[in-house]
């Protein structure tokens, strides 16, 4: 799921009327249905650099060969995987649209819905939405507590903005003791809610730490450009832009402790947050970010927490989330100055610091988008997919790398590409990024929109797919990256 710079065509910008998405067409994509392998060939032969940006090995094997191996299919959009961590080896699969499905060994999808939250959905378009069932993780001790954790838009709340569009939830629930591959609707316990005043840049990407905390990205709010459009009948952004205003949660990478509560919270604040003892918002981890679509943490290395930005029209970024860092939405963009008046003439200079006077901090990675640059050989996508560092077996040549994409070069044609990111030498840094080249497909575009990643609990990863950016239909696949 898309979003943002995707944004850039929205009503709000006048661009592409609201019609216009809703009959965005279904592109033909029977050259990837009748496949069912697609093969990719990586094209690393030599260095393989660790996290650690050490090379470490030098090797002359020939090109290791990468198949995409669809596992699932009849989805509408999925959109995020979780093992089902019962030792049955099942996997999650997660439908923006409110469902998750139990994935068997086998390659079966069960009959019986794991988790049903359509009814408590607010109602979505049939056309391009960035609502819905955005993320479900499993507790980390989920074998002995059952519990399990999603973010979904529920209808505006009783008490909320008026004129508003929706409310996350942050929410909690249980799978039933004699059968965890099934869980309860009504056990729900909602820990966090937070109000939209659009429909759009909702993140609602969820994952636990090494730490045991839950880790929330909630988007700036939405519309376009960090404020409020002419013809925007809710103010729904503060004049310095939401994500850089420590007293509210939108814009924010969240971290909450789910195993405690405190005063009137349905859950903790960690003690070294950067606002537990005042300030701003105590459930801030990170901010200045507008709507990071894929959160995850490298199970190896640092254990670093990854996040994918979505950007507005012009830069596409990849993120290491630091604690307390500030990462520069809406004042800049990748790494240059934004404008939200002028959004397509970034001025020349602008401030480097925040209104605390701390440094903005620069993304890994920003890519050109091709709404603004669209005959610039540079452009790489229009909205970027947050995926995995891969730390899986099948691939020794991946390891340490991300492995992420783009959901499409354009928004009405399912052109999506997957790509792979190699930390530089020095350990820090901008990374360098490349297509993960596929046979039949070059440049790694294989033809889809690209939704989302998962990684299960061998480290292996997985892509999701649609072949219409609406919530229509049932073409929504999932891929595994495996060994020819
Ligand atoms: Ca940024």
């Amino acid at each position: 799921m898309p979003a943002c710079t995707i944004i850039s065509r929205c009503p709000y910008e006048g661009l592409l009327s609201s019609k216009t998405w809703i009959h965005s067409r279904p592109v033909n994509t029977s050259h990837l249905s009748n496949v069912g392998s697609l093969k990719f060939i990586t094209h690393w032969v030599a260095a393989v650099s660790l996290a650690t940006g050490i090379a470490a090995t030098t090797t002359s094997a020939p090109a290791a060969e990468v198949a995409l191996k669809q596992v699932a299919q009849g989805f509408t959009a999925p959109i995020a995987l979780a093992p089902l961590t019962d030792g049955t080896g099942r996997l999650l699969i997660v439908d923006q649209v409110g469902t998750v499905s139990v994935l068997n060994k086998d390659g079966s999808v069960g009959d019986k819905l794991f988790l049903d939250l359509r009814e408590k959905l607010t109602e979505l378009k049939k056309g391009f939405d960035e609502r819905g069932l955005l993320s479900v993780v499993l507790h980390p001790r989920f074998k002995d507590n059952g519990k399990v954790y999603a973010a979904y838009s529920a209808p505006l709340r009783a008490g909320a903005t008026a004129g508003w569009d929706h409310t996350m939830n942050i929410s909690e629930f249980k799978a039933h003791d004699n059968d965890r591959a099934s869980v309860d609707a009504a056990t729900e316990r909602v820990l966090l809610r937070v109000d939209k005043p659009y429909f759009n840049h909702n993140c609602g990407r969820i994952a636990f730490g090494p730490d045991g905390y839950l880790y929330i990205g909630v988007g700036d709010g939405g519309g376009a450009n960090g404020m409020d459009g002419p013809a925007d009948k809710a103010a729904g952004h503060v004049a310095k832009g939401n994500s850089q205003d420590m007293n509210q949660l939108l814009g924010k990478i969240l971290r909450i402790d789910v195993n405690k509560t405190e005063g009137d919270k349905a859950y903790a604040i960690p003690s070294d947050n950067p606002f537990a003892k005042g300030g701003g918002r105590p459930e801030i981890f990170a901010s200045g970010l507008r709507n990071t679509w894929g959160i995850s943490f490298d199970r190896g290395g640092k254990k670093e927490l990854f996040a994918a930005e979505v950007g507005q029209a012009s830069w596409e970024e990849i993120n290491i989330i630091v604690k307390g860092a500030n990462y520069g939405w809406p004042r800049r963009e990748g790494f240059v100055c934004f404008d939200g008046k002028n959004p397509s003439k970034p001025p020349a200079d602008c401030p480097n610091v925040d209104d605390d006077g701390k440094p903005f901090t620069n993304p890994i990675i920003a890519y050109k988008n091709f709404n603004r640059f669209p005959k610039d050989p540079e452009a790489r996508g229009t909205s970027v997919t947050g995926g995995y560092v891969y730390r899986g077996k099948a691939f020794p040549q991946l390891q340490g790398k991300y492995v992420f994409g783009d959901w499409s070069k354009a928004f009405v044609k399912a052109d999506g590409v997957i790509y792979v990111a190699s930390r530089p030498a020095s350990g820090t840094g901008v990374w360098t990024m490349e297509p993960l080249a596929l046979a039949g497909f070059p440049n790694g575009q294989i033809g889809t929109y690209v939704w989302a990643f998962g990684e299960d609990e061998d480290g292996e990863l997985y892509v999701f797919t649609n072949t219409t950016n609406a919530l229509i239909g049932k073409n929504g696949k999932v891929w595994k990256l495996t060994p020819m």
